[in-house]
């Protein structure tokens, strides 16, 4: 058992680290290589399809043992058992956190206050999968008998960037016929955009929304009323062209859509970890329940995997360590994610939201301020377009950038070399990273003294290579899990609550209160600092 009443740098785990910490930081790869010439085997887990290569991190076996002492003198398996047997450790909002439960079995049984929520789950995947068929098949028709060829959806954060990240993903899976599109912004283009060539008869809009009163998505779903309006004249085409996904079916009522068209969720799935949910309603319609449901496969097989494989090889436990290895230890700042994928190009957008708002958190449960760094920054963007762009300074710049690597043996397009090609360049980027090019080396080659700085590459640089097969629908499942539980790993380690966001909440406040000024016919009295009231008064004139 941990003892949370010794301070997280105080536990001997934490100074253990320390002391290795201190005496391997200065050790190059290079080094680590040759003394190890086995470590292509030891530091790699081949679990659920994924062939997880961290042998070019700045770590040895024994920093491994050591990262697994701290997390299990952190109590990281008990607060494993704890999510999924539904504890309520959402503390702040006094809640319990299962989004493991939207992708368990149907056999399966997760009792939540005297209550399985397994067959509540299945019944709205299953009105999910009737809906989706319908609208997939043409038999579900717009208000003029017309069948709905595109569907958009509107929705922020949670109940945004897991619906696009999946589409754009799985867009081979994709019903082509449909056209899909996603209003998140606040920002009327965002909406003028989207619907700028789409027919009211044939659009379809999800309004997407846990709590429905989230103000962009509001304000984007009552605009796209109106323009379903304009054109349809009767109130009554509402019903045919809107559906809502949300918690809250009063609002969804008083909004004009039949409950009926409503997909539920729980309080107990955060919008982040909400992608599985009716949320991922626009993902099922895209790709059909049966790729759906492989998606959710996928998912399950890694919460199983994460919840019942020892620490040394546990995916996401291993994920986590080495991250938080290199955030507090060597004070790196940021983790870049590099999918050699282009079907992967939103899942770095996707995992900052995963990441850093369940880890970015200053203070632990218990309220008490941290003395040690959280949540790291997430970034990214695929391959290779990012290796003409900011690699230069992961490969030569002043500072450390852990990179994760997700690469596929299997192209989605067999074109020509294309694929040969991008793998050749994700492998040869973790080994330049890696290994580095000296100026030995460089001497060799002939270059010319003045010019060996500027072409000597250190390396020492770590990342995680992540191969896998193919990007399948189960593929993508189990890489999203795989990111929810380290984030999940972490958070426990640093004692913080990774499932609430009261940063997000303030920034809903805040606008709520700035809107009427800037609306008000009269000059309003203004109470804010000077450098807000300055900025009001001119956007009121100008505007
Ligand atoms: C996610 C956050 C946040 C949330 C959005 C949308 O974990 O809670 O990003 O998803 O603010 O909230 P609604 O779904 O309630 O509109």
């Amino acid at each position: 058992m941990a003892n949370n009443n010794v301070p997280l740098k105080q536990m001997p785990e934490w100074k253990a680290l320390e002391a290795h910490y201190n005496k391997i930081s200065k050790t190059h790869l290079r080094e680590l290589f040759t003394t190890d010439p086995k470590r292509a085997e030891s530091m790699t887990v081949d679990e659920l399809g994924i062939y997880f290569d961290y042998s070019k991190h700045r770590a040895t076996q024994e920093t491994i043992g050591l990262l697994v002492g701290l997390a299990e003198a952190s109590d990281l398996r008990e607060k494993i058992e704890g999510m999924f047997t539904g504890e309520k450790i959402n503390v702040t909002e006094g809640r319990a956190v299962l989004h493991t439960a939207l992708r368990a079995p149907k056999s399966a049984t997760i009792v939540l206050d005297g209550e399985n929520v397994v067959p509540h789950v299945h019944a709205v995947l299953e009105k999910m999968e009737r809906f989706a068929s319908r609208v997939r098949s043409g038999q579900w028709t717009g208000h003029t008998g017309k069948a709905i060829k595109n569907i958009v959806n509107i929705g922020i954060g949670g109940s945004d960037l897991g619906p696009v990240m999946a589409y754009e993903a799985l867009k081979n899976y994709s019903q082509r016929g449909l056209t899909f599109r996603f209003v998140s912004n606040v920002d009327g283009t965002d909406f003028a955009e989207a619907v700028i060539d789409l027919e009211p008869e044939e659009t379809l809009f999800i309004v997407a929304s846990k709590t429905f009163t989230t103000q962009e998505t509001m304000t984007n779903a009552n605009t796209a009323r109106d323009w379903a309006l304009k054109a349809l004249k009767d109130p009554a085409a509402i019903a045919r062209h809107f559906v809502a996904v949300s918690t809250n079916a009063e609002a969804v009522s008083k909004f004009g859509i039949d409950t009926a068209n409503m997909f539920g969720f729980w309080d107990w799935v955060g919008g982040r970890y909400s992608m599985c949910s009716a949320i991922g309603l626009s993902t099922m319609i895209a790709i059909g329940p049966e790729n759906f449901r492989a998606m959710l496969g996928g998912f399950h097989q890694m919460d199983e995997h994460f919840r019942t494989a020892p620490f040394e090889r546990n995916l996401p436990a291993l994920m986590g360590l080495l991250g938080l290895w290199y955030n507090n230890f060597f004070g790196a700042q940021t983790i870049a994610v590099l999918p050699y994928e282009q079907y992967l190009k939103r899942f770095p957008a996707y995992l900052q939201q995963l990441t850093m708002e369940s880890n970015g958190k200053r203070v632990t449960l218990d309220g008490t301020a941290v003395d040690y760094q959280t949540g790291a920054v997430y970034w990214g963007e695929p391959g290779t377009n990012g290796q003409h762009s900011f690699y230069q300074l992961i490969h030569q710049g002043t500072k450390l950038i852990p990179c994760d690597f997700i690469a596929f043996s299997k192209p989605a397009h067999k074109l020509g070399r294309h694929h040969n090609l991008l793998m050749a360049n994700v492998f040869a980027q973790a080994e330049a990273l890696a290994f580095g090019k000296t100026a030995e080396e460089l001497k060799q080659e002939g270059v010319k003294d003045w010019l060996i700085p500027h072409k000597t590459f250190e390396g020492n640089r770590p990342s995680t290579t992540m191969l896998m097969d193919e990007l399948t629908p189960a593929a993508l499942g189990k890489l999203v899990a795989l990111y929810e539980h380290s984030v999940f790993a972490q958070g426990a380690v640093w004692r913080v609550g990774p499932f609430d966001q009261w940063g997000v909440e303030l920034g809903k406040v805040l606008a709520g209160r700035i809107a009427p000024e800037l609306e008000s016919k009269t000059d309003p009295e203004l109470k804010h600092d000077v450098s807000t009231n300055a900025l009001i008064r001119r956007y009121r004139k100008n505007k």
